[in-house]
């Protein structure tokens, strides 16, 4: 499988509120160097750089004001006088039709809704990047099949003109409207991660064109709290073509993988013909910010049914955290879902 690197993911490393205090962000740059050295150690893949993304694939999912704001976020805090990480702690909590304030530190709270997701000075350039590679790895799977786009941070909580949840670009977003820009008639993204993908959901609502279904911990108990439930199905012409699957803490594989199931037929009857996996292992039993209870020798089988819908794939990363076992899960995932495809079952 080809394997989209984004080489300067490093030069992003967030903080966030934790536990009372201002902390380095679970969502770190060892993530990606364990995913890189798990598929190296097997021989997994061939490697490719992203390429710079054109605009457009980023106007598609995101809102000019958005990425105006966060491309200065970072020079107009400083400009205000503001050192460390650019962190907004004022949010327009429950009113809809908020005003955008004019400073910088009202408009972060207006751009965003979670204080894990602070601005570096490089975050608007590396998450460019990311979405920059999970765009290119949409457009290789036209003649691959399939790929990979090793990227952080994630994207999936990104909606069109806010960010959170360690996210800022919505990188799964941005590879679906790709794959439909590249000729598809209908794109599925499919959100394995532990947490809900609302910010893909938030940005097809009112789509048919691309379905999306996102199996995750119920909302009621953990991020991103406000959405994520089971009756949100979509808006307009995108009515029923939302489908979320939240599933209670503790999750083991029997539950999860009937969820899995629920979600490839739901994929399978909107004959969608190509899909977007967006690759969390948040799943996994010793994550330090999760409660499923997924082994590391559950990934291949989740890879393996995946391949079963049997369109173009481009797997995206997002989440998980326990360092030492991404890599060794994330390789799970793609081994189990090339395997499946080789053997043309
Ligand atoms: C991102 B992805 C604050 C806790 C907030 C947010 C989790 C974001 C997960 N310290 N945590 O879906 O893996
Ligand atoms: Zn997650």
């Amino acid at each position: 499988m080809l394997v989209v690197t984004s080489p300067d993911h490093g030069r992003h490393h967030g903080s966030e509120i934790y536990n009372g205090a201002v902390v380095r962000s679970f969502e770190c740059p060892e993530r990606i160097a364990q995913v890189e050295r798990a598929l190296r150690d097997i021989g997994f893949g061939r490697f490719i750089a992203g390429k710079p993304i054109n605009p457009r694939d980023l106007l598609n999912v995101h809102s000019r004001q958005y990425l105006d704001f966060l491309a200065t976020a970072y020079p107009r805090w400083q400009a205000a006088g503001h050192t460390g990480d650019a962190m907004a702690h004022t949010w327009p909590a429950r009113a809809v039709d908020s005003r955008r304030p004019n400073g910088i530190v009202g408009q972060l709270g207006f751009h965003s809704f979670a204080a894990d997701c602070a601005i570096t000075p490089n975050t608007f350039d590396v998450a460019i990047a990311g979405a920059s590679a999970a765009v290119r790895a949409a457009s290789l799977t036209r003649t691959e099949g399939q790929a990979f786009a090793m990227v952080r941070p994630p994207g999936h909580h990104a909606t069109r003109d806010q960010f959170g949840g360690y996210c800022y670009i919505n990188n799964s977003a941005a590879a679906a409207q790709r794959l439909l820009d590249d000729g598809a008639h209908r794109v599925a993204v499919l959100d394995v991660d532990y947490h809900h993908g609302n910010g893909t959901q938030d940005i097809f609502y009112a789509r048919s064109d691309v379905v999306t279904c996102s199996i995750h911990a119920d909302p009621s108990g953990q991020f991103p709290w406000f959405f994520g439930y089971a009756e949100e199905t979509g808006v307009e012409s995108g009515e029923g073509a939302n489908l979320n699957l939240p599933l209670p803490r503790g999750t083991g594989i029997a539950q999860w993988r009937r969820a899995l199931d629920t979600a490839l037929a739901f994929i399978d009857t909107a004959q969608c013909d190509a899909l977007v996996v967006a690759l969390g292992v948040d799943t996994f039993e010793h994550d330090p910010i999760s409660d499923f209870t997924l082994s590391s020798a559950d990934y291949p089988g989740i890879g393996a049914a995946i391949a079963q819908l049997a369109v173009p794939t481009a797997f995206v990363m997002e989440g998980g955290y326990l360092t030492d076992a991404l890599g060794r899960n994330v390789a799970g995932v793609l081994s189990g879902f090339e395997a499946a495809r080789t053997a043309g079952v």
